[in-house]
Formats: structure tokens, sequence, C-alpha cells
């Protein structure tokens, strides 16, 4: 199985009046607080999915940050450090969003490395060329911003404020990637060409990036009862299609879809889907990065541990010093 099954009720007290009054919440709009009582269930999906949110936004920096080093100017290497430091700062509200629900920042890393929780399939994909990174930015903050600009509406409210924040920065990196394509399409026939390939090999990892179809999809149903998720995965590709395409011929390059043309009758594209073996080999581990990736958190995490150590011997320290002070 490729998900994890959480089930909505794990304890026959929950059956009761409080889960049809939590539900009732629900369907009115009104936001979910950490100290409200909540179902069992729905807490355990949040902490799954803020959680693989979190390390999808953190594991996201590694593409990246392999450019910024090789940035073509200064402009461009500054651009892309800010942009790198954002999606750590992503990171983090979501590590303490999902603390709130009792779990903290270790446990969920240590899920992560151990792969008992994913991160988005999108990062398991190299990034070859310079042109990558105007890829990145363009299609794949695109594709999340499409994700989570909904998520704003979500029904905790931890999450729903942290995705306030994090659309705002998310449509700067959109632009700052647009930008990069923008230059390169116009540039010379070699930058254009790479501006092609890169379009060519995030096309469809972009499209993954929404999850499996409906159909397919074990968590969507009950994720849009309890209003944590917004919108089902085919409608947000949908979108994510349709807006996008105008984009890629504004630049002049072609979307790799023979199939792909407009369907007057349904005021959208008509599109061919990813290929969805491939996706669910990535989500297993067999993509082409995903060692590479766990590797470099793993490092991180072990190469930290001092740091961590230091700040709760000084925290400790602290707390001495101040109990002291008031006896
Ligand atoms: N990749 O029942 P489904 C960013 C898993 S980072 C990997 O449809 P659900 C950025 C799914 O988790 C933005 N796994 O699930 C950062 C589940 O497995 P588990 C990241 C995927 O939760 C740096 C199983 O497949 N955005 O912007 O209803 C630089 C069944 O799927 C993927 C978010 O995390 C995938 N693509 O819907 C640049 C948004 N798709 O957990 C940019 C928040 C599905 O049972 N998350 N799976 O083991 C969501 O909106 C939802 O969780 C999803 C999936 C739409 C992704």
């Amino acid at each position: 199985m490729y998900a994890q099954l959480i089930k909505a009720d794990t304890t026959p007290s929950e059956n009761t009046a409080r889960a049809e009054d939590f539900q009732r919440r629900i369907d009115a709009g009104e936001k979910i607080e950490p100290k409200d009582w909540m179902p069992e269930g729905y807490r355990r999906t949040l902490i799954r999915q803020i959680g693989q949110h979190a390390h999808s936004e953190i594991v996201g920096q590694l593409p990246e940050g392999n450019w910024i080093s090789r940035a073509p100017t200064l402009e461009r290497k500054t651009i892309l450090l800010a942009k790198v430091q954002d999606e750590a700062g992503h990171g983090l509200y979501l590590y303490c969003a999902a603390e709130t629900l009792g779990i903290s920042r270790d446990e969920m890393t240590e899920m992560l490395l151990d792969e008992r929780m994913k991160y988005s399939s999108i990062f398991n994909y190299p990034t070859l060329t310079w042109a990558d990174m105007g890829a990145v930015g363009w299609l794949v903050d695109g594709a999340a911003i499409m994700n989570q600009v909904p998520l704003q509406r979500t029904s905790y409210g931890p999450y729903a404020r942290a995705m306030i924040r994090i659309c705002k920065e998310e449509s700067f990196h959109q632009r700052q990637g647009f930008d990069i394509m923008n230059r390169l399409a116009n540039g010379t026939e070699a930058q254009k060409t790479m501006a092609q390939n890169a379009l060519d090999r995030f096309w469809y990892p972009s499209l993954m990036m929404f999850g499996p179809s409906d159909s397919d999809s074990v968590h969507s149903e009950q994720n849009m009862a309890w209003k944590i998720k917004m919108n089902g995965n085919d409608e947000l590709r949908q979108k994510f299609v349709d807006l996008t395409v105008p984009q890629a011929e504004y630049l002049g390059l072609k979307v790799p879809d023979d199939t792909l043309c407009w369907n007057e009758d349904k005021g959208g594209y008509d599109f061919a889907g990813p290929d969805w073996g491939e996706f669910f080999d990535v989500i297993k581990g067999n993509g082409p990065c995903n060692r590479e990736r766990l590797e470099a958190r793993r490092k991180a995490w072990d190469e930290g541990a001092w740091v961590r150590d230091g700040l709760l011997a000084h925290a400790e320290k602290k707390a001495r010093r101040a109990a002291q002070e008031a006896a």
C-alpha cells in the first residue's frame, strides 16, 4: 500500500454527540484551535499532512540550494538565496503548526528519516541546468500556490494562518521563476533550448504534485469532509494546467503534451496525465534522487546534534537560574 490509512474514528466514545458537534462546527466554517476537542483521526490526519508539507519545504531547499553557488549573476544569486531561506521559514511555521497537535519536530524529523513520513515527490527529481531554477519557480511553486491558496481556508486555525504568509512568499517565488524562464526563452538559441528542456523535464512531475487522480486518492473524501483539504486533486491539477498553458505560449515554449487541446465545453484544456506508475514508484522511495535527498537530511540531522544539545543545555541552565532567583 502506498498510503497510510487513518481511520476517521478510533474510539467508540468519539462516535457521539461530540463528534457530531465537531462536524457541525466544520460545516459552519468555524476554525478548530489546538485546545478544542477533535476526533483522533482529524488530529492524526493533520499531523500527517502538515508534517509532510513541512518536510517538503525543508527537502525542497536541496534542488535549488544546488544552484546558489552557480547562479549566473550576483542579483540572481541573492534572489535564489532569499527564496531558499524562505522555504526554511515555511518549514518552520509548519512544524510549529504541527507541534500544536501534540507531536514534536524531533519526532516528525525521525519519521521522515526512517521513511514513515513522506515529502513531495517533486523534490526527487534533479536540477540539471540553471533553467531548472526557472522551471522550479514557475511550475513547482506555481503548482504549490494552486494547492495552498485554498488551504488558507482550511479548518485547522494554525495551519490556515501559516498558509497566509506562505502563499504571499510563494507568489514571489513563482514570479522569480517565470522571470528566469522569460529571460532564457528570449535569449540565445542555446538558452531557449535550455528553457524548453527544463519545461520538458518538470511538466509531468509538476502535475504529480497534486496527488493521484481522485479515484485513487485514499484520503480525499474524509479530508474534504473535515475541510482539511478544500479541493479534489484532479480539480486543482486542471486549474493549474489551464493557468499555465497560456504562460508557456507567452514564453514561446511548448508544453510536452501532443494531446493538449482546449475543450470549449468544459472551458478547460484536455491534457495527458502523468505516468502514475512512475509517481507511485517515486513516493515509494525509488525516484532519481530519493536516496540522495534523505542522505542529505540525515547528514544535516546528525551534524546538527551538537547545536540541539547546546541549545537544550542553555535553556536548562537559564531555567535553573530563573528558579534559583525566584527562590
Ligand atoms: N508527493 O489520498 P491522497 C513547496 C501521498 S512544497 C508525495 O490524495 P491527500 C516548495 C499522500 O501523502 C509544497 N506523496 O492524499 C518547497 C498519501 O500518502 P500517505 C508541498 C504524495 O493527503 C520548496 C498518498 O499519496 N505541498 O511548495 O489527501 C521549494 C495518497 O494520496 C503526493 C503540500 O504538502 C505527492 N505529490 O492529498 C519549492 C500541500 N501526492 O500520507 C516549493 C499539502 C499524494 O498516506 N498537502 N501523496 O503516506 C496536500 O494538499 C495533500 O496532502 C496532497 C495529497 C494533495 C499532496
